[in-house]
């Protein structure tokens, strides 16, 4: 067991939720009210929050029809449009002027844009896209760093009921390619380039290269001129956004969809090879993050100022820097470039500059910031912080309590949201002003989502690890995976026959109920809260003409949570400079998160006798710990030394 778990099962402190403040749900006996109301009438609960929080065309008939389980259908007959849910309604009520996105680039630019502008902006995307002939249901890839642009790409395409599907600017051409193909897009929207550690990279040349070869669906190419950088263009194919847009009225009609209909897709790795295009829908999509957004952040959209650091290619960034901050009415602040540039200080200068009231981040960059010494955060005036969030991956006790300390001041608190890109929205949180926190615990499902934790055969385990579990449907759940509906089948719902969703993450649950996530259980990593499947990184590895075989496994790092090691067999002789060509030949095929930290080499793997690589004693070598396996089976019993060895 890592010592980060270890630890986490100590843990026995306990905070109270800060005093004088009347949160959005204001105290336990509210959530247990409110869970009541789930227990009692479910669909009628869910219908009511539905009918408040989103504003609807046609009215839904039905809550949740669950007779082709697991594909389960909410909210049916309702008719609405995203869009008009996130900038319309607020404009219609008189808070146009409000900001809708703060943006700050690396270089310190900063520009602020209202909801009137922002409607503006995707009104005339929208009929740009049009006007490429993109249409309902169409599939657009969006490729962009983080700029206001790339949320109006993706409001404009819900305004037009176009599928988006934003691919992280660090994947690499071909992780884009196979994207683009798997979801048959239509149209790329992208940007020359953006701005890192001072200086410009470029993303047109990975488009372009994409593009050269497969991606028959693709008519064009929208480019957003914000680098700077010089991009070569293809006549007739590429068009430039400015131009693009400023010939468009500022008014288009939302078109109105069904509840159900897909809103985006977002490819993340499972334990085989191929990523997978998670597929959202509208209603109850957009219901969770505004839901979301109200009780786990206690977000006031006329006061506060919301700032999600994750970037746009991720979950985390669709649903709390984009729909769930606008949906509320509320501004949120979008910033471009590395969070430790200039200085170790950057974070912490944007709070005070713009007077950041809600902070969400990772475990990962916690740790990084607290490398990087308490003397960054004490220069800066951090007062507007109200409410600390955090995501992604575990977070150890000690990193917990440096937030809490340093950053919180011991007085605010801290939501530790368990969730994924699958359930489109938080699961398991403390509510800030009504749970008591322990460190390292996401504490208690939120209302309405019935979590639980069982052994293999969906028996319920108190006290002991187990698998994490959701036993009812929720509104934001993913509704299948694009184009192969059997693997959405068995990859979450073959296990406990059809009754639960398995998340594919372990967990205990404590004497006070609380929920402690102890990672996944299968093959996926999560390298600085980004989720890698180990497979994927093999299929890379043996795509280089000299590798033979390969396995990956985790081991644990103290920035990244999880670190890469790969075992690699090779087909010939060892070449100087092997390991860094795997490496980049990783970076090439997927990007630069999927980079080894270790890469070793043996003749043969350790396999067991029915010819499994016997990936528990990978890992115990990959870490460094002691060897727990029976390895006498093992043929070639040398491979054990080859592979402790670093080279
Ligand atoms: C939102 C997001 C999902 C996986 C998930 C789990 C891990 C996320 C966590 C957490 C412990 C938390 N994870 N939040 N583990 N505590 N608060 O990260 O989505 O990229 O799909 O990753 O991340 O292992 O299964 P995604």
């Amino acid at each position: 067991m890592s010592e980060a778990i270890t630890s986490v099962l100590e843990e026995n402190r306990s905070f109270e939720p800060p005093a004088g403040h009347q949160g959005y749900i204001p105290s336990l006996a509210a959530y247990e009210a409110l869970k009541a109301r789930f227990s009692d009438d479910f669909d009628g609960t869910w219908g009511d929050l539905a009918g408040q929080h989103l504003l609807w065309r046609e009215p839904f008939t039905r809550v949740l029809n669950r007779e082709k389980a697991p594909f389960f259908h909410w909210f049916e007959g309702g008719m609405l449009n995203v869009s008009e849910n996130c900038l319309d309604r607020h404009v219609a009520a008189g808070l146009g002027k409000r900001t809708a996105i703060v943006w700050e680039g690396e270089a310190g630019q900063v520009r602020r844009i209202s909801y009137t502008e922002l409607l503006a902006d995707v009104c005339r995307a929208a009929n740009a896209m049009r006007e490429l002939g993109i249409k309902a249901g169409d599939r657009v890839v969006i490729y962009m760093p983080m700029i206001p642009e790339a949320a109006v790409a993706m409001l404009a395409c819900s305004r037009i009921g176009a599928i988006h599907s934003v691919v992280f600017g660090a994947f690499s051409s071909l992780a884009l390619r196979d994207r683009i193909e798997d979801a048959g897009a239509r149209l790329v929207i992208t940007a020359d380039g953006g701005s890192r550690r001072g200086a410009v990279y470029a993303l047109k040349p990975n488009v372009d290269e994409a593009l050269s070869e497969g991606c028959h669906t693709v008519r064009h190419v929208l480019l957003v001129r914000h680098g700077g950088n010089e991009v070569p263009t293809v006549p007739g194919r590429d068009i430039d956004w400015h131009q693009a847009l400023n010939v468009q009225p500022a008014e288009c009609e939302p078109l109105a969809v069904e509840s159900e209909h897909p809103l985006f897709i977002l490819y993340t790795s499972g334990s085989t090879g191929k990523p997978k295009g998670i597929l959202h829908t509208t209603a109850g999509y957009l219901l969770w993050s505004r839901l979301t957004m109200c009780w786990s952040f206690d977000f006031n959209p006329a006061e506060d100022l919301f700032w999600c650091t994750a970037d746009i290619g991720w979950i985390t960034g669709h649903t709390y820097s984009v729909y769930g901050p606008l949906c509320c009415g509320g501004t949120t602040l979008m910033y471009e470039g590395v969070p430790t540039w200039p200085d170790a200080g950057r974070i912490w200068k944007i709070c005070e500059d713009h007077a950041v009231s809600i902070f969400y981040t990772a475990p990962t960059a916690i740790r990084a910031l607290i490398k990087a010494g308490d003397e960054w955060p004490a220069k800066y005036d951090l007062s507007s912080l109200r409410v600390l969030g955090t995501v992604g991956e575990p977070i150890n006790p000690e990193a917990w309590m440096w937030y809490y300390r340093v950053i919180g001041k011991e007085k605010l608190p801290i939501v530790d949201t368990w969730w994924q890109t699958e359930t489109g929205g938080h699961m398991i949180a403390p509510l800030p002003f009504a749970t008591p926190t322990k460190p390292g615990s996401a504490t208690l499902p939120l209302p309405g989502i019935d979590a639980a934790v069982v052994d293999e055969f969906g028996h319920t385990v108190i006290g002991d690890g187990g698998l994490l579990v959701l036993r009812q449907p929720w509104p934001s759940m993913l509704r299948g995976i694009w184009g192969d509906e059997k693997r959405y089948v068995d990859t979450y719902w073959r296990k406990f026959g059809s009754r639960y969703y398995f998340a594919g993450d372990g967990a205990r649950i404590d004497e006070d109920g609380y929920f402690w996530i102890m990672g996944r259980v299968d093959d996926v990593l999560n390298v600085s809260g980004h989720r890698l499947g180990t497979m994927e990184i093999e299929s890379a590895l043996v795509s280089h003409h000299q590798v033979a075989e390969a396995a990956v496994v985790g081991r644990p790092d103290e920035l990244k949570g999880e670190g890469i090691c790969a075992f690699v067999v090779l087909k010939g002789e060892f070449t100087e400079g092997l390991a860094a060509a795997l490496r980049a030949h990783v970076v090439s095929q997927i990007g630069a998160i999927a980079r080894p930290d270790d890469i070793r080499f043996a003749n043969s793997l350790p396999k067991t006798r029915s010819g499994k690589i016997m990936r528990r004693l990978l890992r115990d070598i990959a870490a460094g710990r002691e060897i727990t396996d029976d390895i006498s089976t093992l043929e070639d019993q040398t491979v054990i030394e080859q592979l402790q060895q670093r080279v």
